[in-house]
């Protein structure tokens, strides 16, 4: 072994622990609502080394990284055996997705990775990519990932090589490492992205929320969150689609909108984090949002804050597609801890934290959109108004202290 090549896998391995083992923090005061944590949970420079270098220094004497990884974000989550498992999707240089398991002990810092990726097994008619997966414990005892299936549209002519065809993954597994594939959900829209399996049987069926979209891109006529029901998960049918949640004009999800992990159960009804897609002069914005849907009819919203629950912040506006942040994972602990499992900028993983009581709180106290700027202002004034008469008490009772 050359010294050159010593040196380079001695500071490779110690820059990787250093990394892999760094704590994290959460940010200081913040909006309440949660604590989002400085350093992202995981990067392309947390993918293992043995997966990117060859270490044979025989075969390998420069030591040159031989399948190098763009970005590690859009995880799934769940506390799987008391760790903290997160679904990554990893994406190698060559744009190529692929899922693999990292876990932790406390849920934000220290995230490692499994020793080999997901190997997904395949279906007939072969996908071209693979991504963003929502791990759900059904009711039926099984884990399930349900990702998009994406490949090249076939009708597409020769000279375009961009047209692409997505649809709803399904794969089932118990130990979150052998994997079951079942065939795609079959809606009665041409394209599916975002759709996510809720935890719980409805009507004795299995139940989806979806993305319908007329095309690769544009969600289009079909643009919202939808909702139908299928007879089996073995050959998962989804006849009738409603649009539970759609995209509304000059809101955080005009253009489209879709939703992130599964819903969590709470006293006041389910609730839900979605992602909301404007267009700007630099692009598409894509922020996180909150609503809750009600416990005795999970079609019905019956609270939703107005505007974004999380938006980019700082670097977070930076990476491969910039200004985006999108979640596809939560977990939440016996003692109402929720981890938010957010990535940025398709780019790289955070975590922020908060708990259910706050969640519930922001979700039914803070105002709705009235949808114009005239709504607005009657709800600061109304705000200011209601402070004035809390502040006054307050004052008016430390100067009765004071004089005591
Ligand atoms: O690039 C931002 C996101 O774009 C897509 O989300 P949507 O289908 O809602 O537009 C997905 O490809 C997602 O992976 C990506 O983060």
């Amino acid at each position: 072994m050359s010294t050159y090549f010593e040196k380079r896998l001695t500071a490779l391995q110690d820059a990787y622990l250093e990394l892999t083992t760094k704590k994290n923090y959460p940010e200081e005061l913040g909006n309440g609502i949660y604590s989002r944590y400085k350093n992202p949970i995981l990067t392309a420079a947390h993918v293992p080394l043995e997966w990117r270098y060859d270490f044979n220094c025989e075969t390998n004497p420069f030591l040159l990284e031989r399948f190098g990884i763009n970005a590690a974000f859009n995880s799934g989550a769940i506390k799987f055996k008391g760790k903290y498992m997160v679904a990554v999707r990893v994406e190698g240089l060559d744009r190529k997705s692929f899922f693999a398991i990292a876990e932790s002990d406390n849920g934000v810092d220290n995230f490692r990775f499994w020793e080999y990726p997901i190997v997904m097994p395949e279906i007939d008619e072969p996908e071209t990519n693979i991504y963003d997966m929502r791990l759900v414990e059904h009711q039926d005892g099984w884990i399930y990932g349900l990702f998009c299936s994406e490949k090249r549209d076939p009708s597409a002519p020769e000279g375009d090589q961009s047209s692409a065809v997505a649809q709803c993954g399904i794969a089932r597994t118990k130990d979150l490492v052998k994997w079951e594939r079942l065939p795609n959900l079959k809606t009665t829209s041409p394209q599916q992205r975002n759709v996510v399996l809720h935890p719980e049987f409805v009507n004795g069926q299995y139940a989806f929320y979806t993305r319908p979209q007329d095309s690769f891109i544009e969600a289009g006529k079909g643009g919202g969150i939808g909702f139908g029901l299928s007879k089996s998960i073995e050959n998962p049918v989804i006849d009738e689609e409603i649009i539970i949640d759609k995209k509304v004009y000059h809101t955080v999800y005009e253009l489209k909108n879709g939703l992130g992990p599964a819903p969590i159960k709470t006293e006041k009804g389910w609730l839900h984090l979605a992602h909301g897609v404007r267009n700007t002069a630099a692009g598409l914005r894509y922020v996180l949002y909150l609503f809750m849907t009600s416990l005795e009819d999970i079609t019905k919203v019956i609270h939703k804050p107005g505007g974004y629950f999380m938006a980019p912040e700082n670097e977070e506006r930076i990476g491969d597609v910039a200004n985006v942040l999108f979640s596809n994972g939560w977990i939440t602990d016996d003692d109402g801890t929720v981890y938010i499992y957010y990535a940025s900028s398709d780019t790289r993983q955070h975590v922020a934290v908060s708990t259910i009581e706050k969640l519930i709180d922001y979700v039914i106290n803070t105002p709705e959109d009235e949808f114009r700027s005239a709504n607005s202002v009657e709800i600061v004034c109304e705000i200011v108004k209601k402070n004035k008469k809390v502040l006054g008490e307050f004052m008016r009772l430390n100067s009765i202290n004071n004089q005591l």
